[in-house]
């Protein structure tokens, strides 16, 4: 390959040559959202296993005026959603608030075109009093630029969505928003707590497959976008719950020895019968940890706004200084 066309090897053509060539092989979760990776994501969120986004909304349907009462603004703020998907996991703090006559323009930021623009458009149906200002590109960048004004800003980051970071890479990244905000802003954070393991094992090992579907998903984008010939009926799903630790792990697993040609990067990869590529994590807290991580990344924990079984929270926090 000439050294021309590896300077303009796509982000995703970069990983997956990269995350192939190690050992053990990886691929992150972070490519799981194309367009029919997000439908699946949405099956996920309606299967009677993924309990979390279901105590979420319970959360944020029965508690907003709760949330909001500790909100220390009664002038016009920003509320800034990162990664907001298709908006459902917000939409009714979103209604409470517009209901309540509160003065507030949201911004959703999201990495994905398609999802903000599902997303506008959705939002312009069920909620047309909204003020939104909808964003695409990187998280820090356009906060920085969405906080620019004199007007105290709400973070959002929810559904979980911290849980995809290794421990000391959530700390940086919510040490980076930390750093972003001033004492009146404030961080509304969603999180999956440690519960009994059972709960956690099965929410991930659906009975449906959709969650299998939702990992080999990748592959078949692999093979779409980077013109390769994974045999997905050569691979399977498979995910573990360390309940110490808290984590999630998820895998595709070669089911025989075999040969994957990747035409847009000029290579081929060798899976031996057995071995694993590492897809995802999706990290669960106590709130002991919830509080930890919020104070080693300059912020304090508020409250906790937790569904009645105690399996999700909603940790609101205030930067330090
Ligand atoms: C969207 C990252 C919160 O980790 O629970 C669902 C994605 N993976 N089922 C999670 C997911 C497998 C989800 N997050």
């Amino acid at each position: 390959m000439k050294n021309t066309d590896t300077a303009v090897m796509s982000d995703f053509a970069e990983h997956v040559a990269e995350g192939l060539s190690g050992m053990p092989k990886k691929l992150s979760s972070r490519y799981f959202y194309d367009d029919p990776g997000s439908k699946l994501f949405q099956q996920i969120m309606e299967l009677p296993e993924y309990y979390l986004t279901r105590a979420e909304d319970e959360i944020l349907r029965e508690q907003s005026t709760d949330i909001f009462r500790l909100l220390p603004h009664k002038t016009h703020f920003n509320l800034i959603e990162l990664g907001p998907g298709d908006g459902s996991k917000t939409q009714h703090l979103l209604s409470s608030l517009v209901a309540g006559d509160v003065d507030f323009t949201y911004h959703p930021i999201d990495i994905s075109e398609q999802a903000i623009a599902d997303l506008t458009s959705n939002f312009a149906t069920s909620l047309p009093h909204l003020r939104i200002k909808p964003w695409v590109g990187d998280y820090f960048q356009i906060m920085d630029q969405a906080m620019s004004g004199n007007d105290p800003s709400v973070v959002l980051f929810l559904g979980s969505n911290i849980g995809n970071f290794e421990p000391e890479t959530a700390r940086r990244f919510l040490t980076r928003v930390s750093q972003l905000l001033s004492v009146r802003d404030r961080f509304l954070l969603g999180v999956d707590l440690k519960k009994h393991p059972a709960v956690v094992e099965k929410a991930y090992r659906d009975s449906q497959g959709v969650t299998a579907a939702f990992n080999l998903n990748l592959l078949r984008r692999i093979n779409e976008e980077l013109e390769a010939d994974f045999d997905l009926n050569m691979f399977d799903f498979y995910s573990t719950y360390d309940p110490v630790s808290g984590s999630v792990r998820s895998y595709l697993v070669s089911l025989q020895n075999q040969d994957v040609r990747i035409n847009a990067i000029q290579r081929t990869f060798h899976f031996e019968k057995f071995e694993l590529i590492s897809t995802e994590l999706s990290r669960k807290y106590s709130l002991r940890e919830v509080e930890d991580l919020a104070r080693s990344s300059g912020f304090e924990a508020i409250h906790h706004f937790m569904d009645e079984q105690g399996f999700f929270a909603d940790s609101l926090w205030r930067p330090l200084s």
